[in-house]
């Protein structure tokens, strides 16, 4: 729960293995893309962007874009030799860097504008174009569309003399999303889950490593920690704890060896943010941390990814009431000091990417595509707290959490709530009207 779903939901794709068609909701096209351009029966191949087509519900066979191979994307690049060992860092790595915008989510945005007809609203729309989000890398075959960005990036500051940053997110765990109804992820511990995982860690350090000038900022595995902490009575939890651990702490050093600097995802206020929850929160979070070796690169955890929490307010929501930690700062403020006191010095992140709104929910869990919402508060360090990096947009704002069509293998119940916006498609997909919403209601105004 909580979570941003992914966008490919049942397939098991390993890039090594050649299918002949990609299976439901599989990735069938798209700049880049080497695998199979053909869905199983049932579905077809739609493209949602030009970097990414998905095998979509529907008999219809539609013509894929041909894919082609960016230049960029051919592995040669004019980069110097990747640092073996990044050396020790300090300070925000948000500072003197510009954010890389990534073109397919400008393309998503731009494709959106296109569909406004509203001009007020068109005009405030094409601003998000420009507002940076993450990279959700939920597939282990979505990583080379990262060293394409990586080669964009790494040009563009040689272009303009402006340092990039580029932001992922690391989220592909076997077993991912272990409390949640119907898992979604592409690979399971009982299926080599384990090894596949670091196999795709391996690959996302190898196109790292080719850009040494690029700054890259990732968000750890969204919930993982969470549900250890409060869904361990959940079979499937209790059965991927170990792995689990293993898995963060494989892509914590790893991915600090090609100098990534990583905010480990913590839930948020209304999850973690719990008395009862918040010590036995910060002993797995300071656990993983030593685990891992206590590296600067390691630089905190992020809050509040792809839900709909303030980061401060003066009148906590109904909802929230019985917690004191009703918003994301105090939430923050309450678990730094145990942290600190297990030797792990946070900083934090946190996600306002939809946060523009508030007292919209009916309950604290809810998380499906929540009526009302808008735009937050636009990325920043300047946050208003020393403990805070800064205010990222992180789910993409426009992509639907989940389908509100009860007959879909990968129906949640959440996503037909009376406050969710129906009707909704599957999810990752584009919701045109959900991303009008935000953009009408965004706080402050686009
Ligand atoms: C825009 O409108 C066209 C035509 O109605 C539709 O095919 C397309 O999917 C829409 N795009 C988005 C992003 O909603
Ligand atoms: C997981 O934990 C959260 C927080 O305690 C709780 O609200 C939720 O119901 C749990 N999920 C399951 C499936 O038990
Ligand atoms: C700038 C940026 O990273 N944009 C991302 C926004 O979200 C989409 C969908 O996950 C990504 O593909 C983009 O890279």
């Amino acid at each position: 729960m909580f979570r941003f779903t992914a966008i490919l939901a049942i397939v098991s794709l390993v890039p090594s293995i050649v299918t002949a068609q990609a299976s439901l909701y599989g990735q069938c096209g798209g700049v880049g893309w080497t695998g199979a351009t053909t869905c199983d029966s049932g579905s077809s191949c739609q493209e949602i962007n030009s970097y990414y087509s998905q095998c979509l519900p529907g008999s219809t066979t539609v013509p894929t874009t041909p894919t082609t191979q960016p230049a960029s994307a051919s592995g040669t690049t004019t980069s110097s030799a990747p640092t073996s060992t990044a050396t020790g860092a300090a300070g925000n790595p948000f500072t003197g860097y510009e954010i890389y915008l990534s073109p397919y989510y400008v393309a998503e945005v731009q494709a959106a504008v296109a569909n406004i007809t509203d001009s007020a609203l068109q005009a405030k729309a094409s601003k998000v174009a420009n507002i940076p989000n993450f990279t959700w890398l939920d597939e282990v075959a979505k990583v080379p569309t990262l060293g394409t960005y990586l080669a964009d990036a790494d040009a563009l500051a040689k272009s303009s003399g402006n340092e990039q940053l580029l932001q992922i997110v690391v989220y592909d765990l076997p077993d991912r999303d272990c409390a949640a109804a119907a898992s979604n992820g592409e690979f399971s511990i009982a299926n080599n889950g384990q090894a596949n995982y670091f196999n795709y860690i391996d690959q996302i350090v190898a196109q790292i490593q080719k850009y040494p000038g690029v700054r890259v900022v990732a968000i750890i595995e969204p919930d993982s920690m969470a549900n250890l902490v409060t869904n361990l009575s959940v079979a499937k939890c209790a059965n991927a704890a170990s792995t689990y651990k293993a898995c963060v702490q494989y892509a914590l050093e790893q991915l600090a060896t090609v100098g990534v600097y990583m905010y480990l995802d913590a839930g948020h206020a209304g999850w973690l943010g719990w008395p009862a929850n918040l010590s036995p929160a910060a002993q797995l979070f300071a656990q993983t941390y030593q685990a891992a070796g206590s590296s600067p690169f390691f630089r905190g955890l992020a809050t509040n990814v792809a839900n709909y929490n303030a980061l401060t307010t003066t009148s906590p929501d109904p909802i929230t009431q019985g917690d004191a930690n009703y918003d994301e700062l105090l939430y923050i403020q309450a678990l730094s000091p145990l942290l600190i006191e297990q030797g792990f010095p946070a900083q934090f992140i946190v996600d306002q990417g939809r946060s523009g709104v508030q007292n919209i929910r009916s309950a604290w869990g809810d998380w499906c595509n929540v009526k009302g919402a808008g735009f937050g508060t636009q990325p920043t360090t300047n946050t208003g707290s020393s403990l805070i990096d800064a205010i990222a947009w992180i789910k993409p704002g426009g992509e639907c959490d989940g389908t509100s069509d009860s007959s879909s293998l990968r129906y949640d119940p959440h996503c037909s709530l009376s406050d969710a916006l129906q009707p909704a498609p599957e999810a990752g997909t584009w919701f045109q009207t959900y991303f009008e919403q935000l953009v009408s209601n965004a706080n402050p105004a686009l």
